[in-house]
């Protein structure tokens, strides 16, 4: 696809155009077996291995790689570094990931797995460079959604594509399996101010809290190749790992939320990092598999 000429923003415009004139179907799609629907419910994250083919992924490495070239707020660092951490919403500016948002192996997928409409929260590639990829603390998601963004209920899905290997050497996300079951009701105080990126380390539990959590639940890395996609849900909780491996380790996370489940008055952050409300996604019918399949 050839991108719009210009500005970030004029592309971001031109994007947002081309998105709404895409055709769309109004079934609900059935993408996932009830075996996994209950997986996922039961550990909640679901590893759905080879969902996206070599030619897609690399469409997708060769747009992150261009994305990254970009100079804008929603490239974060590392620490104080120049190295990439992560890149917030590309689908605003690159078709391929605009295109990820309503493709029905990711959005399909979602609506088996929550009633009710959704819309799109937030679209973010974890980068991981070779070597000098950093962790990611402990934490769940909606300790930090809740606190900042003042969300009332954990009604958010995310679902990460793997754009590179994710193995036990470059440092795949780590999940207590369960765990939601313990956060999903836990009160969340408030914590004001942010209008960009939060780490999540100050919403880490405490290391007695982690160890018990693992002593009863251990410890789950779900693997698999380029094209696999995770998806996990926001109250688990996760964390990763530096990378000092030679590969890189990029995930393309797109989460979902409840169209009635909206940040706080006031609380809005910016529109690459927590996007704004919109009416209820529709599935985009899916393009012709293609014949040699990445996993
Ligand atoms: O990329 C990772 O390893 C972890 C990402 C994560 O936990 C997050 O983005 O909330």
């Amino acid at each position: 696809v050839a991108l719009p000429a210009g500005g970030v923003a004029r592309r971001s415009r031109e994007l947002a155009g081309q998105m709404r004139a895409i055709p769309i179907s109004k079934e609900r799609h059935q993408m996932l077996a009830q075996a996994q629907i209950e997986e996922f419910h039961r550990n909640c994250f679901l590893t759905v291995p080879g969902l996206f083919s070599a030619q897609e992924v690399a469409t997708l490495r060769a747009d992150l790689d261009t994305d990254m070239q970009e100079t804008g707020p929603f490239v974060i660092r590392e620490g104080k570094s120049d190295i990439v951490r992560a890149v917030y919403a590309p689908h605003q500016r690159r078709r391929s990931y605009a295109d990820l948002v309503t493709d029905a192996r990711l959005l399909g997928a979602v609506q088996q797995m929550q009633a009710g409409g959704l819309y799109l929260y937030q679209l973010k590639v974890n980068t991981k460079l070779p070597f000098i990829g950093e962790d990611w603390a402990w934490h769940y998601d909606y300790a930090v959604w809740g606190a900042v963004d003042g969300l009332a209920r954990p009604d958010l899905i995310s679902v990460a594509v793997f754009l590179d290997d994710v193995t036990e050497f470059n440092g795949p996300m780590v999940f207590v399996p369960g765990s939601h079951r313990i956060y999903q009701d836990r009160p969340l105080s408030g914590v004001g101010g942010h209008k960009a990126h939060v780490e999540p380390d100050d919403f880490a539990p405490t290391t007695a809290e982690m160890q018990a959590m693992v002593n009863d639940s251990g410890l789950v890395a779900p693997k698999g190749k380029a094209g696999s996609v995770l998806f996990f849900n926001a109250s688990v909780v996760h964390g990763s790992a530096t990378n000092i491996s030679p590969f890189s380790r990029r995930l393309a996370i797109v989460t979902y939320n409840a169209v009635d489940n909206l940040p706080a008055p006031g609380r809005q952050r910016a529109d690459y990092i927590v996007c704004p409300p919109t009416a209820a996604l529709t599935v985009r019918q899916p393009a012709p598999r293609q014949p040699e399949a990445v996993a």
